[in-house]
């Protein structure tokens, strides 16, 4: 079954936005597989945001994931990938629509609260990386519940 990485980040946590979060992807179905909370160190974070280091905002975004702590997830699910980008909405805020983490609650690109992987490879990845340890191999006595 397709996992997925997603990460609250530091403006979600210190919002209280935790358990909204959540609930958003347990209500749809999803499991959660993964949950740690946890403070990145900067090159923690250079790697993985690396496909960003030559952009003009890599240094802020950067700046911004090490501000705080945040809370690391791995949800699985049919299609979680690009359901839950879905999910989380667009990248800036103002183009997010009503209904999504984004559109509902933030207002500028560089405070946007969550990081989900936009690709089932790059969430292989980003898994690897924040969960080195691996995750909790589990299966929800709703699943058939949930699929057919
Ligand atoms: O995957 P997603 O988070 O939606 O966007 P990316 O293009 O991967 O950029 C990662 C991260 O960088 C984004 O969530 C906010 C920040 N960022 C920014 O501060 N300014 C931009 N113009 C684009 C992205
Ligand atoms: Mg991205």
């Amino acid at each position: 079954m397709e996992q997925t990485f997603i990460m609250i980040k530091p403006d979600g946590v210190q919002r209280g936005l935790v358990g909204e979060i959540i609930s958003r992807f347990e209500k749809k179905g999803f499991s959660l597989k993964g949950l740690k909370l946890m403070s990145v160190e900067r090159p923690f974070a250079e790697k993985h945001y690396e496909e960003l280091s030559s952009k003009p905002f890599f240094e802020g975004l950067v700046d911004y994931i090490i501000s705080g702590p945040v809370a690391a997830m791995v949800w699985e699910g049919k299609n979680v990938v690009a359901t839950g980008r879905k999910i989380i909405g667009a990248t800036k805020p103002s183009e997010s629509d009503p209904g999504t983490i984004r559109g509902d609650f933030a207002v500028e690109v560089g405070r946007n609260v969550i990081h989900g992987s936009d690709s089932v490879e790059n969430a292989k990845k980003e898994i690897a990386l924040w969960f080195p340890d691996g995750t909790v191999n589990w299966q929800s006595s709703l699943h058939s519940w949930i699929y057919e």
